[in-house]
């Protein structure tokens, strides 16, 4: 920087000490929020103290700016239309090295740390997996000092709240800026033009976009900091800015309140995350929300490389843009219109750019999710894409022709156009057309990948497919969210895991040394008290700390098959009430997770999940053998309070199905014993943790294939398991709804008729697993044991290892060099 005014321009660094940590908050509280302690309300405390630990993250931001700019380094853009970042404060406080410090000024200045922390909101923009993995991944590109910038939307409302009334999900708005967000940080300089609709004109020989519509991104960033400040990577969410041309017209015919609607409706674009998971909806909204964060990421990373590099030609030197599903897969045709029709390229420059520019990670097999637009909707909303995208395709298609001149079917399977039925565009062929590596992430689901969704791309492109296992960020996962199992760690092992997950593998020898052992159990009974205690308060229901917690927390979705947990629920509280004297090791499994407003089975599995809640936890009969509870409002805050208080972690997707999972890795580096199919990561984990220390059960993927090819009848198993039968008979005849006896006969026609999932075929296996899971957690050293072993195995599931494996092998990127 040269600055006339530099000399002169002088602040001062905070610092950490005990002092300068109490007089930040209580400047920031005065001068900022302009409180003092006699007036401030709890809200004031806690952004004061927000604003106190952003202040110690700015200079390790500039400076992360800086160096990467004076390096001349690569940096990757990490386009995703989710983030679910969870709170930030405790996160960044823990990174600055200043946690302690902090609760320690508050006690000072008589304000409870852990209830303000309590207060901040959880940024929901995101569904389930893909939003929290792309928040490790960001967490893990700041600690190892790669340069990056995530892109996403800056939704007014995120992921809806989720209320459990007489036992079903209702979804309430969720206004989280609504109070404010001190985290973010307006650019309104950094602002885009992003246009929709109109139509091609090719009058004058060329091909010119005539836009019928535009909106103003603008950006708002906020810090990510690295562990121990390592670095500090940026987010860079979009909110949508009506244009001043917003309808000049009625302004001008002085209908001001009539402009001022059509401001409201074009500020829509931003407004509010769609709530499905896997599921595809194709609505117009939806496809502008995609192409509206594309094209101001487009527009303002191109603008960054021309301030600092001439030509385009090294643009792929320079920048690695990943697209996170294909949510984003906008980015291709865009980049392909922005370097032809405004930076004048020609057709095979611009092409050769991308190819070496994106990369792409499918998160999913499932068909109903594999996004597809309607070529009539897509050309109405972006003409010019549309062209781009008939254009890509032909030059593809004319291409396969030459290499595979006999397999004409080849070409109607692989095209971008599915021509079947009403023509849709398939956005996932589009990103593998595209990029230069395609990943799955698990080894199973990379594999079924180029087996199944993307056989015929596979063969086309060989050597374009990989595998990038996903992993988790360990400082979130257990540094801030069991403080006193990463305590008792430390105690052991040294604090070096936080950086090198691997270091575990030393908790290996302490797993039979019986102090060890003994204060993994004790933490453990912490944990559970604590969500008991938190249970209590928000249900009113009261689990015993010292039975088994059985835990089923994720997105409720039927290949998931919480109704195969709930079966074997069911089947225990009538083998209880069949047996009432017999030692029953006492059990409380406690489910959450969000359905999909407008998934109907999944929002009956919610409730079917409180009725038999409601009736198991009523009878005295099982008291003190089984509980059953829902915790509703599941979210990333709520889960660092779950996870660490489980003993048996479900992961009992059928085999196949889910593509990784992440909660499987959380729970297990947190201490409990998975039960699980052999599906996704959980393949990986049993190789690392030894299935010995894993309950595995159920079909394997081969097997669910070769089971429903034989013409699968699951009413074979309800005819030949007793247990199975009554637990079925009893949803059925209505012992769990007597208000309404029928509310779940559509349910149960689905299992007994189609039982896509398999629930009844691993029904058995998964009863018998579950007995042994009880035979086990009866010997707390050889269970806690087991759990050591599991912790000791994770390291490879640190987001680090992930993220160093996409550095070298897609993204070709080299930390900043402090
Ligand atoms: C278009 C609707 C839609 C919305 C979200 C389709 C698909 C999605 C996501 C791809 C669903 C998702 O979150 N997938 C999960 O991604 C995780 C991170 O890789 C995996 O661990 C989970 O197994 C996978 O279900």
């Amino acid at each position: 920087m040269n600055h006339p005014a530099e000399k002169s321009f002088e602040f001062d660094h905070p610092t950490n000490t005990a002092l300068a940590l109490r007089r930040s908050i209580a400047n920031r509280l005065v001068y900022m929020v302009g409180k003092d302690v006699q007036s401030a309300t709890q809200r004031d405390w806690l952004f004061a103290i927000l604003h106190a630990a952003r202040d110690r993250i700015m200079d390790r931001w500039r400076e992360t700016r800086q160096i990467t700019h004076a390096q001349d380094l690569k940096r990757v853009y990490y386009l995703s239309m989710e983030f679910l970042p969870g709170r930030i404060l405790s996160n960044a406080l823990m990174a600055i090295g200043i946690l302690d410090e902090t609760r320690a000024a508050c006690a000072q200045l008589g304000a409870d740390f852990d209830k303000l922390t309590d207060m901040e909101a959880d940024p929901g923009l995101g569904n389930g997996g893909l939003g929290r993995l792309a928040a490790c991944f960001l967490d893990s590109l700041a600690t190892l000092g790669l340069p990056s910038m995530g892109y996403g939307i800056r939704f007014d409302y995120g992921m809806f709240a989720q209320r459990i009334v007489q036992g079903q999900q209702v979804e309430e708005p969720d206004g989280w800026l609504e109070a404010g967000n001190p985290w973010e940080i307006m650019r309104p300089e950094f602002s885009y033009k992003v246009c929709f609709g109109g139509r091609l004109d090719t009058s004058n020989g060329g091909l010119q976009w005539i836009e019928a519509e535009e909106v103003i991104a603008v950006a708002y960033d906020s810090a990510v900091p690295g562990h121990e400040l390592a670095s500090v990577a940026t987010l860079r969410l979009w909110s949508a800015r009506a244009s001043r041309a917003i309808n000049l017209d009625a302004f001008n015919r002085g209908d001001y309140i009539r402009a001022m609607e059509a401001k409201n409706a074009s500020e829509n674009v931003s407004r509010v995350l769609y709530p499905d998971d896997s599921t595809e909806h194709g609505r117009e909204l939806r496809l502008r929300q995609e192409y509206f964060f594309v094209s101001a990421s487009l527009q303002d990373l191109l603008r960054r490389f021309l301030r600092d590099h001439g030509s385009l030609e090294q643009l792929p030197e320079m920048v690695a843009i990943h697209i996170n599903d294909t949510h984003p897969a906008l980015a291709i045709p865009e980049l392909m219109r922005l370097l032809i029709d405004v930076h004048r390229l020609g057709w095979d420059k611009a092409w050769s750019l991308c190819t070496r520019i994106f990369s792409y990670t499918n998160h999913t097999l499932l068909q109903e999710a594999l996004e597809t637009w309607p070529v009539d909707l897509f050309g109405r909303v972006l003409p010019r894409h549309l062209r781009i995208v008939f254009d890509l395709n032909a030059h593809f298609l004319a291409e396969l022709h030459t290499r595979f001149p006999h397999d004409h079917d080849l070409l109607r399977r692989v095209s971008l156009i599915d021509e079947n039925g009403s023509r849709r565009i398939r956005m996932a062929y589009l990103c593998v057309l595209a990029s230069h590596r395609v990943n799955g992430v698990s080894a199973l689901h990379s594999e079924l990948m180029t087996t199944t969704i993307f056989a015929d791309l596979a063969r086309v492109f060989p050597d374009r497919f990989c595998n990038k296992t996903n992993g988790i960020t360990p400082r979130r996962w257990l540094a801030q969210a069991n403080p006193s199992l990463a305590e008792l760690i430390d105690s052991r092992i040294g604090n070096g895991w936080r950086r090198n997950l691997v270091e575990l593998e030393a908790l290996r020898a302490w797993a039979a040394d019986p102090e060890f052992n003994n204060a993994f159990q004790l933490v453990k009974a912490q944990n559970k008290q604590r969500l008991a205690d938190r249970i209590a308060r928000e249900t009113g229901i009261v689990l015993d700390p010292d039975s088994l917690f059985d835990v089923q927390v994720k997105r409720v979705h039927e290949y998931k098959r919480q109704l195969l947990n709930l079966l074997h629920v069911v089947t225990r509280y009538h083998r209880i009430l069949a047996n009432p004297s017999a030692n029953w090791m006492p059990r409380s499994v406690i489910f959450a997770g969000k359905a999909a407003s407008a998934y109907y089975m999944a929002k009956k599995i919610i409730r079917l999940i409180n009725d038999v809640a409601q009736v198991i936890n009523s009878d005295p009969r099982v008291d003190g053998k089984l509980k059953v509870v829902f915790v509703p409002n599941y979210r990333v805050s709520l889960a660092e309070v779950i996870i660490p208080a489980a003993d048996l972690s479900e992961q009992i997707s059928t085999a196949g199905t889910e593509a990784s999972g992440t909660g499987n890795m959380k729970f297990a580096l947190n201490g409990a014993l998975t039960i699980g199919t052999w599906d996704g990561a959980n393949i990986e984990i049993a190789e690392q943790v030894g299935p010995d220390n894993m309950f595995i059960f159920g079909l394997r993927t081969q097997e669910v294939a070769a089971t429903r090819a034989a013409g699968y009848r699951p009413r074979q198993h309800y005819e030949e398991s007793y247990d199975l039968r009554l637990a079925i008979d009893r949803i059925a005849d209505g012992s769990f709804s007597p208000t309404e006896p029928q509310r779940y006969h559509d349910l149960v026609a689905a299992l007994l008729d189609s039982d896509h999932y398999l629930l009844l075929a691993d029904y058995g296996d998964y009863l018998a697993t579950q007995d042994r899971v009880d035979a086990l957690y009866r010997r707390p050293f050889e269970w806690t044991r087991q759990a050591i072993l599991n912790v000791a195995g994770m390291g490879i599931f640190s987001s680090d290892r992930t993220i160093r494996e996409y550095a070298e092998d897609i993204w070709q990127l080299r930390p900043i060099n402090r």
